[in-house]
């Protein structure tokens, strides 16, 4: 069963349209959330980037917050999930291709839920990342269907071995292809500002409230290319890798190229508030 408008449906019995405009223009908006033992990882803050993003491209979403809410739990009771991802998007529906928005047009939300393990061992031991300039659009908030730029960034770092592209636009560190990106140095953490360079990500606010916790100074403003490569520690974030040390940097290793002891701690807490 699929999440399809305001009903779970046979994923046999949808048809999207050729001329759906999510298909054609990537004229739309989604979100990832996880799953653990059963329970969804900080619903609410995704409902609300959700509805902000369809706002801001002016769709209006096909059914209330409330219902899409309802129909994610029984999305996953009706599929016994307990750890894994529900996925939804939701696009400005069929229209004749034409750029302007139609006058007339009936939103479609379709949604899925996939099983995955939490990635333990890249998590203990760390990824290898590579720096790419940002070629991404002005409106990074907005988390819109269209990711050419992050797929062609992934793509590169997949091409070198890597498990993601830290991107910088002019020598400024922005953000992971599909992730947030954190740097420790002196103990302090620092992290691009939120505004329109940058999604603003879950995981993000959930690792700026773990830092307040535990007395970690956070720094949110925009640091360079020479200071990345000061790093004592990097780490990134999203709602599939949690807290992901990054112990190499276009090859060369991030000071003695294992996990720091901040990102430690923060992992830590991370498990710790998932129960796990
Ligand atoms: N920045 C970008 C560009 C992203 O695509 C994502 C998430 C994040 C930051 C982190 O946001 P969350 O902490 O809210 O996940 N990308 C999703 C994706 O496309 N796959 O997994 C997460």
């Amino acid at each position: 069963m699929i999440l399809y408008n305001d009903r779970l449906v046979d994923r046999e019995d949808v048809r999207i349209d050729i001329e759906d405009r999510g298909y054609q223009f990537g004229d739309g908006v989604y979100e990832v959330v996880s799953i653990y033992e059963g329970e969804i990882f900080r619903l609410q803050e995704h409902l609300t980037r959700f509805e902000y993003s369809a706002n801001q491209i002016g769709i209006t979403l096909p059914v209330t917050l409330e219902k899409l809410q309802d129909n994610l739990h029984k999305l996953i009771e009706h599929h016994q999930l307990s750890n894994g991802q529900i996925y939804f998007q939701v696009t400005r529906g069929y229209a004749p291709r034409n750029h302007p928005f139609p006058e007339e047009s009936h939103p479609v939300l379709t949604g899925y839920v996939t099983r995955r393990p939490r990635p333990v061992e890249s998590m203990k031991n760390g990824v290898a990342a590579i720096i790419t300039e940002d070629l991404r659009w002005l409106r990074c908030d907005i988390k819109s269907l269209n990711l050419l730029g992050s797929v062609l960034a992934k793509q590169k770092a997949a091409e070198q071995g890597a498990f993601e592209a830290i991107q910088h636009r002019n020598g400024t560190v922005t953000e992971g292809s599909a992730s947030n990106l954190f740097m420790v140095r002196d103990n302090k953490l620092y992290t691009h500002p939120l505004g329109n360079l940058i999604l603003g990500g879950i995981s993000r606010i959930v690792v700026l409230e773990l830092a307040a916790k535990l007395n970690i100074e956070v720094i949110e403003a925009p640091f360079s290319l020479e200071e990345l490569h000061q790093a004592d520690e990097l780490f990134l974030t999203s709602t599939t890798s949690e807290v992901m040390p990054i112990v190499t940097l276009d090859g060369k290793p991030v000071k003695n190229g294992t996990p720091g002891a901040v990102t430690k701690q923060l992992q830590e807490a991370f498990s710790a508030l998932i129960g796990f």
